[in-house]
């Protein structure tokens, strides 16, 4: 992707952005053609095999975050839950994902102790003490590309549309960069008349969606209502896991390897995707006029 993330999401048109939650998966996103990578909560948790639901440290989210950013060449944006604190916290945890080159962060209005958006038990965190997070957020930045999204969590906790663009108006008036938009409706209904209303309100601030229950709509269809970003969050975790359940089944049933040889990459497509060919050669130096690996 050419110039920032900031700038991508505010072109014409929609970003596709996929959940990955390590370097293998970033990688594997850029090869296949996303715009962006989404470090999901769900995905980093399911990788140390624990429950969405805030208990992951900071580190351990961004130590996930910067193994993506090291794997490829894409913009990372990083799902940071409700900000792992207060706005202590928030600003400490923007200065550490700034500085370490993670592209943007996407904190949810939710209060702590989260739970992943698909469960029920949610409490929504009061507008305005959120808003305070993302203006602090913002104030923590040290330069400009850095991008922070306010995730608006009241269709997930089934607080309504209106309470939903009230808050998107104070999120963008406290300074946020974009908006992510969480349904959890098994059509795009709510998604189209969020975007309808907000722009009909006058704003052109990106919006950000999260396709997991409407499965059915295309990225081109949402982007046509007015989404700017369309992020399939879990779906490489939930394509490894069955993979993995599968071939490991397989081989216990088979008492072999053979059954799933063609199912599973071969070594030499793997050592391809980890640049196994550009691992140097263990030689002595051989002075300046002579190529840096022989061999
Ligand atoms: C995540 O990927 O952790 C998300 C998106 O927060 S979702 O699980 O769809 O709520
Ligand atoms: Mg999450």
């Amino acid at each position: 992707m050419n110039g920032t993330f900031r700038s991508a999401l505010n072109r014409p048109g929609h970003l596709r952005i996929v959940g990955a939650h390590n370097g293998l998966t970033a990688a594997l996103a850029q090869r296949a053609g996303f715009d962006a990578v989404w470090a999901g909560g769900l995905g980093i948790s399911a990788s140390y095999q624990v429950a969405d639901a805030g208990l992951l440290t900071m580190t351990e989210f961004l130590g996930a975050a910067v193994s993506m950013k090291a794997a490829c060449r894409l913009p990372i944006i990083a799902d940071v839950d409700a900000g792992f604190g207060d706005v202590n916290v928030v600003r400490r945890m923007v200065q550490m994902y700034e500085a370490a080159g993670i592209d943007a962060i996407c904190i949810e209005d939710k209060q702590y102790p989260k739970r992943n958006s698909f469960r029920d038990g949610h409490e929504l965190e009061d507008p305005r003490v959120f808003a305070r997070k993302i203006a602090v957020a913002k104030a923590a930045q040290s330069g400009p590309d850095f991008v922070v999204v306010a995730r608006l969590e009241s269709l997930i906790a089934r607080q309504g549309m209106n309470d939903a663009l009230a808050r998107a108006e104070l999120y963008h008036e406290a300074g946020a960069d974009a908006l992510l938009i969480h349904s959890r409706e098994s059509h795009a209904g709510e998604i189209q008349e969020f975007c309808a209303r907000w722009q009909g309100a006058g704003y052109d601030v990106p919006v950000l969606c999260v396709p997991t229950t409407y499965a059915n709509v295309t990225a081109r269809e949402l982007g046509a209502m007015g989404i700017s970003g369309v992020i399939y969050a879990n779906h490489v975790v939930r394509a490894a896991t069955k993979a993995v359940i599968d071939v490991l089944a397989s081989i216990v049933k088979h008492d072999s390897t053979a059954e799933v040889e063609s199912e599973i990459t071969t070594l030499s497509e793997l050592f391809e995707v980890i640049g196994m060919s550009d691992v140097l050669g263990d030689i002595p130096w051989q002075g300046v006029s002579e190529p840096a690996d022989r061999g």
